[in-house]
């Protein structure tokens, strides 16, 4: 079947109704202090649940008399060992420019995905774009969405480390604490420590409409960007692959029609405050964590219900950044932004988990393809999540849930009140 086919039923796909007015006045600076996030007091409420099951866990084996078979996980990985995934503004300046010197670094080594698959993908960094577009259509709104990007994420983090001599591990965007203002975030403000900002400004856009424009039921208006990166370290970056489902007009269209064909052109941004400040402030994170009973319900609620109306953090995370290919639900990993939003994303299932550790380890809810359409089986942990050229072993999805195990060790540090050192 032809990817456009699915795609309609895929509503990042979106396009273009009103014309846009000049661009606002330049915002209120931000005030220096901000008050504790309660999505924040929630990451560190699971923190701690986590660590006492832990340790109940620990005690257990350790009064087995004989020993019941070796908890192997736990004991290879546990929260004193864990990498610590941390917010990109409680860096330190010389860590932020180690993590982009490495994502520059991963930009620059050749490919290992066979140029007969996907000629579009020329470096390493391409090695995970070319994956993402590939697997696009079974992996949202599937039952698969929270472990395969899971994975995803610490993959790229690995090759950062591996390949690159990262020494640090993923940062995340932390979405509440900039939803009134991302451009101005450590992580956005287009500064050499930043990953760049907003894109040259463009005007008379349209508005994005999703699911499409004949449902306009969520209406973004365009934002004061549009155009390529103007400053920041990724200025000269080049986006090689896609687009598939752009949202950004005037975008050149990919040579294949999968979108992994070369496609060479800048990166594009098109911050919105618009996005950040209706879809993923503080109430609507803490919203996500607390009401959702159910695995089910939490990724429906994460990843949004378009024909209601409802956007969701997810898709609000990825409209925040906008553009190209960040507007785009295949090519999205092609703007290095994408890996603090999913890291954020990925801390937000972490914390839904550890506020209820034992129940909600080992479930997995969602079927095999989007939204279920067309109906089939229900996703299982037992399901094999396989990331192509990317290059690590095929994993169970049963291994991905379990956030603590080897290698996939990590935890999450808001380090609100840290001050980076320089
Ligand atoms: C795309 O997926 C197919 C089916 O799983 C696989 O055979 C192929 O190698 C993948 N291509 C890329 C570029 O990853
Ligand atoms: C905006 O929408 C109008 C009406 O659908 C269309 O004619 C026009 O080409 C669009 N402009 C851009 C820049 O996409
Ligand atoms: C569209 O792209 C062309 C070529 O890159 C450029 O000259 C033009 O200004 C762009 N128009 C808009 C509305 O972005
Ligand atoms: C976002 O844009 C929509 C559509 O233009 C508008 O109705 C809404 O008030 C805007 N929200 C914010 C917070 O700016
Ligand atoms: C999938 O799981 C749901 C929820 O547990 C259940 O209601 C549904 O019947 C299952 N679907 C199939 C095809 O087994
Ligand atoms: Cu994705």
């Amino acid at each position: 079947m032809k990817i456009s086919t699915f795609a309609a039923t895929v509503a990042l796909l979106s396009s273009s109704v009103r014309a846009s007015p000049a661009p606002p006045p330049p915002p209120p600076p931000q005030p220096e202090e901000q008050t504790p996030l309660e999505s924040d007091a929630l990451a560190d409420q699971g923190l701690r649940n986590l660590r006492l099951f832990l340790d109940a866990q620990r005690v257990q084996t350790a009064c087995a008399d004989p020993p019941g078979p070796p908890e192997q996980d736990a004991q290879q990985c546990t929260l004193e060992n864990a990498a610590v995934r941390r917010e990109w503004s409680a860096l330190s300046e010389k860590e932020k420019k180690e993590y982009i010197a490495a994502v520059q670094c991963l930009s620059s080594k050749p490919s290992q995905t066979p140029s007969e698959l996907a000629p579009g993908a020329k470096t390493r960094y391409d090695d995970f774009v070319a994956t993402h577009i590939n697997q696009t259509l079974s992996i949202h709104g599937t039952g698969n969405f929270l472990t395969w990007h899971r994975y995803f994420t610490w993959a790229y983090e690995q090759a950062l480390r591996n390949e690159c001599g990262y020494t640090g591990y993923q940062p995340y965007y932390n979405w509440p604490k900039w939803a009134d203002d991302p451009a101005q975030s450590p992580l956005f403000d287009g500064s050499d420590t930043s990953i760049s900002g907003d894109g040259a400004f463009v005007a008379g856009r349209n508005a994005t409409c999703i699911p499409s424009p004949a449902a306009c039921n969520i209406i973004l208006p365009p934002g004061n960007g549009g155009g390529c990166i103007k400053s920041g370290p990724f200025k000269d970056f080049t986006v090689n692959l896609g687009p598939v489902a752009p949202t950004a007009s005037n975008i050149s269209s990919n040579p294949l029609p999968n979108g992994l064909g070369y496609n060479p052109r800048c990166l594009r941004r098109d911050i919105s405050v618009n996005a950040s400040s209706t879809w993923t402030p503080d109430p609507s994170v803490v919203d996500l964590l607390q009401q959702s009973s159910t695995i089910s319900d939490f990724a429906k609620t994460l990843q949004g219900d378009f024909p209601a109306g409802f956007l969701g953090v997810h898709t609000g995370g990825h409209f925040t950044i906008g553009a190209d290919p960040g507007g785009d639900l295949f090519a999205s990993p092609g703007d290095p932004a994408f890996y603090f939003h999913h890291a954020a994303i990925d801390r937000a299932y972490w914390t839904w988990q550890n506020l209820d550790v034992e129940n909600r380890m080992y479930v997995v809810g969602g079927s095999l393809t989007v939204n279920n359409m067309p109906p089939s089986r229900n996703t299982s942990l037992e399901d094999v999540i396989s990331l192509g050229f990317v290059g690590v072993p095929d994993v169970t999805i049963r291994n991905k849930v379990k956030k603590w195990i080897s290698p996939s060790c990590f935890v999450y540090i808001a380090e609100i009140t840290a001050e980076a050192a320089t």
